[in-house]
């Protein structure tokens, strides 16, 4: 009887050893069979739900860019002591910042996205910006322009991204560089940047804010320029013409 116990048990360890260790390795089997992709988009950060990069909707002015990196130079100019023209390498070696920040578009949509990008600040700085200087426009490879406060971009640490959900950017979103101009209408988030210009007309109107979208872009301000009259305010179609 004692000895029939014994096995038993006997039996029962053995059972239980091959199960730890079988069902053990059949899992952590599975879990190495899958490898993680360095590029995968982030879907979230510090706890937030991120929008994805798919949740954008296309209408730019004359439809995706694409754009080479190694002919590509991104500009400063205006009125600056040292005009300066940068590779995207040479942006890159600046340091990188990361923060979440929502899109939003005039037309009704938005995304939150977790950028990663450069500093615009550090960028002109090295190009010892005069004193009259108030704004900075940005200039697109598609033709595309628009502005917003120099001050502003100071002061709120503003970013030129490379990086959305720690993906480089798509040709569709931008690629090589988008601003990530927080608070601020989509329009105001130039995409495939190639020349950053600093001025002192502070009333420069870029492309939607021609058409009679508000200058200054304040989300919590309204959409349209105050000033001008219905009629005045029209979207630009896709062909980047004022309808
Ligand atoms: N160069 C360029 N940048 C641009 C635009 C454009 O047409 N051309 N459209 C703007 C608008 S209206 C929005 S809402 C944002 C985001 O648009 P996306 O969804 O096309 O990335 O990009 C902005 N930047
Ligand atoms: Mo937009």
């Amino acid at each position: 009887m004692k000895r029939n116990l014994f096995v038993f048990i006997g039996i029962v360890i053995v059972a239980s050893a091959a199960l730890l260790i079988f069902g053990f390795e059949e899992t952590s089997g599975s879990s190495n069979s899958v490898k993680k992709l360095p590029d995968a988009e982030v879907k979230e950060y510090e706890g937030k739900n991120l929008s994805s990069i798919n949740d954008f909707r296309e209408n730019s002015i004359k439809g995706p860019q694409y754009v080479d990196e190694k002919s590509y130079t991104l500009s400063v100019t205006g009125i600056v002591k040292t005009p300066k023209n940068y590779t995207y390498q040479d942006v890159l070696k600046n340091q990188a910042y990361r923060k979440v920040v929502k899109l939003r578009c005039v037309e009704g949509w938005s995304v939150e996205i977790l950028w990663e990008g450069i500093l615009i600040s550090d960028l002109i700085e090295n190009s010892e910006i005069l004193e009259t200087a108030t704004t900075v426009i940005f200039h697109s490879v598609d033709g595309y322009a628009t502005s917003i406060p120099l001050k502003y971009v100071i002061d709120r640490k503003i970013l030129l991204a490379y990086k959305m959900n720690g993906v480089v950017l798509p040709p569709e979103r931008g690629f090589p560089f988008q601003v990530v101009a927080e608070d601020k209408w989509g329009y105001k988030w130039a995409k495939w940047v190639n020349e950053i210009e600093l001025s002192d007309n502070y009333a420069y109107r870029g492309t939607w804010e021609s058409a009679g979208f508000s200058n200054d872009g304040d989300l919590s301000g309204s959409k349209y320029e105050e000033k001008m009259s219905k009629t005045e305010r029209n979207a630009p179609d896709s062909a980047g013409r004022i309808k």
